[in-house]
């Protein structure tokens, strides 16, 4: 689980230096760096998930023992050197130990400080986690008949800029899909209940373009698009794709921010309305 980024160390004789750049060591835009230091032996900090923020930690001196929850599992990671970065995304419960006397722990986070973003209390963010976990299925007729709605439905249709298809039509790329080898598409569930749909297109060699929409409305807004794209990256990752692209509308403010907080970069406009951005994956 715990996603530990390794720094290059450009050292010469009179010492070493660590550079950091958003979209290359640190895959997004950092809004806010904090550090914490001359924390008192046998104090422990943290106790304490994120709804939306990620943050890349690094024990620029000294060491602390970083703890990570997923709620289903804990992992422990030691921060003892410069030049290792420790990448905490959202809904992870974190805890810090064993601070040395020396240690300076910084901290860069791709958001502002906002109390509200915090979960607290450890129950309440196992029953966070849970009812807002999505799982992953083969696309199947029901996802097909499910997504004959959705696409059909003028908003979800606008926003995912789908064009006019028949049935016919759906079914016939349907039937496909098992020939082909540059498209990769599964289902999305919530509590066992299809609610969108996520894929890989235009696969060639190392790169492909990511797709993605949750066809229910009440998914709309709650933070859960995160979880559609790591899934789409660890699957592209295993296929050996290290650029990902993807294609969204000017307009669709909301999704441009989460893509830009995942470190997505704008790369060109697609007249009339879209943009494209694409992530080089590590
Ligand atoms: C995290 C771990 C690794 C601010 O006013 N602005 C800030 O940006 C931060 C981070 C904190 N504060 C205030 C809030 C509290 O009154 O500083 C005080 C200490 O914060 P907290 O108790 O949350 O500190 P830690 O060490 O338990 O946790 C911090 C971060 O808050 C948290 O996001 O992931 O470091």
């Amino acid at each position: 689980m715990p996603k530990i980024q390794q720094f290059s160390i450009r050292g010469d004789n009179r010492g070493s230096l660590i550079a950091l750049e958003c979209g290359k060591e640190i895959p997004f835009a950092v809004r806010r760096a904090y550090y914490i230091f001359g924390t008192s032996m046998g104090v422990a900090r943290g106790y304490h998930a994120h709804k939306a923020l990620s943050q890349i930690c690094i024990a620029v001196a000294g060491s602390c023992r970083m703890i990570l929850d997923d709620g289903t599992g804990r992992s422990e990671v030691m921060l003892d050197r410069p030049d290792k970065g420790l990448l905490i995304r959202s809904n992870i419960w974190r805890e810090m130990h064993d601070f040395s006397e020396d240690c300076v722990l910084l901290v860069l986070a791709d958001s502002i400080y906002d109390e509200s973003d915090y979960i607290r209390d450890y129950d309440h963010f196992l029953e966070f986690v849970s009812k807002s976990k999505l799982s992953f299925h083969p696309y199947d007729m029901d996802y097909l008949d499910h997504s004959w709605n959705w696409l059909n439905d003028p908003e979800t249709k606008a926003l995912v800029d789908a064009g006019d298809f028949t049935r016919a039509q759906q079914r016939a790329w349907f039937e496909s899909l098992s020939g082909r080898n540059d498209y990769l598409v599964w289902g999305v569930g919530l509590h066992n209940q299809p609610v969108g749909v996520v894929g890989l297109k235009g696969i060639e060699r190392a790169s492909a373009e990511y797709f993605g929409y949750f066809g229910e409305k009440s998914c709309w807004g709650k933070g859960l698009g995160q979880q559609m794209l790591d899934f789409a990256e660890d699957q592209a990752r295993q296929r050996g794709i290290t650029l990902m692209r993807l294609r969204v509308l000017e307009s669709n403010t909301r999704a441009i921010r989460l893509y830009e907080r995942l470190g997505y970069r704008f790369c060109a406009t697609q007249p009339p309305a879209s943009v494209l951005m694409v992530k080089a994956l590590g």
